[in-house]
């Protein structure tokens, strides 16, 4: 980054210093990836300059004769890789993602029903807080409150009571496998759409290691920056019969122009995640999160639902007697990059939960395996009994940035 160094050191101080904690942390948000270089030299290329508001023949600028061939090209990869009728690539991330879809195939003041929010929902299935929640009647379906697994036959039975035009299914914080066939069923039986949002599960679903919802869903719509490992965007997979009301739905309903860049770069991790050897990675994240749990347990760390089957973990602080909050800067200064966040049925705010939310997708792609797992949750027991003891925190960080220089992370310079 030559260029940006002499014209802007400030800017390039910062991303350096970025990249050095990237490289020296042991990254456990499980929302988090370290794109490849060929991703991010596709996101960072001149395809940045170019307007192309429609969709490949369909445009409202001239110029299109290359942007219209990679977008097609980059549809083609998506729709091969999830085995979907259509695809969408426009979607600047998963937010408006599933705003598009409610949009396109929900009227206004119609119901959508989804998971809620402290049960390990996102925002946008329909919480209070956001525009889902308000512009949309929402009614909220929770986690069993002794299993902390989805009830099917409760999800079923508000669906039969509520009677609503979308039940949104996937979730942010969800350890557990989730049922789409079930939730295909009961969509069918009280004549609702399905969408499925898998922006957390996505590379495991195309890595083998979570069932598809493609064969039960309306729409699906994931990011593209998760266990996908891309560039931060997001796609829109859906029925045929659905294609023409997403798209206007994306673009002129919500967005303008696409960022072509993005675009360019989400193609880039398409093909990368059809090899062989993303199978083996989304295996390899899976097999960490379950060593990472296991280890945790045998340290005394009480899990949601009592461990994991995909890349996630949440842990319930509480019988360690530290605030979700208070454990996850603890676990920074330690080297370890976690995030705070509701448990269900959690007693406490949002804002200082009584959790710690943890994920594999990241050490993963840097090649650590089970041993560094059990090591890492060594580490966490340490700081979490430590924290607020800065010299034990600092020392555990040492630890931490000694075990990472042994693992080069993909996109990274720092070797
Ligand atoms: N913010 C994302 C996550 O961390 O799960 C979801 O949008």
């Amino acid at each position: 980054m030559e260029e940006l160094r002499k014209s802007d050191p400030e800017i390039y101080d910062l991303i350096g210093k970025e990249e050095r904690y990237e490289f020296d942390s042991v990254r456990l948000i499980p929302s988090e990836n370290y794109a490849s270089a060929a991703v991010l030299e596709a996101t960072g290329s001149i395809l940045t300059n170019k307007y192309s508001e429609g969709y490949p023949g369909r445009r409202y600028y001239e110029g299109q004769r290359y942007i219209d061939t990679l977008e097609s090209l980059v549809i083609d990869r998506a729709k091969a890789l999830f085995g979907a009728e259509h695809a969408n690539v426009q979607p600047y991330s998963g937010s408006p993602a599933n705003l598009a879809v409610y949009f396109g195939l929900v009227k206004p003041g119609d119901t959508i029903m989804g998971m809620a929010l402290p049960m390990g929902g996102h925002l946008t299935h329909g919480w209070n807080v956001s525009i889902t929640g308000t512009f949309w009647r929402s009614v909220q379906y929770n986690v069993d409150r002794e299993t902390h697994r989805i009830d099917y036959d409760a999800v079923r039975d508000l669906a039969r009571r509520e009677r609503p035009r979308m039940i949104v299914c996937g979730a942010t914080a969800y350890p557990r496998k989730i049922d789409f066939k079930a939730f295909g069923e009961i969509a069918k039986e009280v004549g609702a759409l399905l969408l499925a949002d898998i922006a957390h599960i996505a590379g495991l679903i195309v890595g083998g290691q979570h069932p598809s919802p493609v064969p039960y869903a309306d729409a699906v719509t994931t990011t593209t920056h998760k266990t996908l490992r891309g560039p931060r965007g997001a796609m829109i997979l859906c029925r045929g019969e659905h294609a023409d009301a997403i798209d206007k739905a994306v673009f002129p309903g919500l967005q303008g122009g696409p960022h072509n860049h993005t675009t360019a770069a989400i193609g880039v991790a398409l093909k990368e995640a059809a090899t062989p050897e993303f199978r083996d990675y989304a295996a390899q994240i899976v097999r960490n999160a379950k060593a990472l749990a296991e280890e945790l347990l045998a340290r005394g760390f009480s899990l949601v639902s009592g461990g994991t089957d995909n890349h996630l973990i949440l842990v319930d602080l509480t019988s360690k007697k530290v605030i979700g909050k208070k454990g996850a800067k603890a676990l920074d200064a330690a080297g370890i990059v976690c995030n705070y966040n509701t448990v269900p049925y959690d007693p406490r705010k949002p804002f200082s939960p009584s959790g710690l939310r943890l994920g594999t997708p990241a050490v993963t792609s840097r090649g650590m395996r089970e041993p560094e797992m059990k090591q890492i949750a060594k580490w966490m027991d340490e700081a979490i009994a430590q924290a607020g003891d800065e010299a034990a925190l600092k020392r555990i960080s040492g630890e931490v940035a000694e075990m990472c220089h042994h693992f080069p992370a993909p996109g990274l310079s720092i070797r």
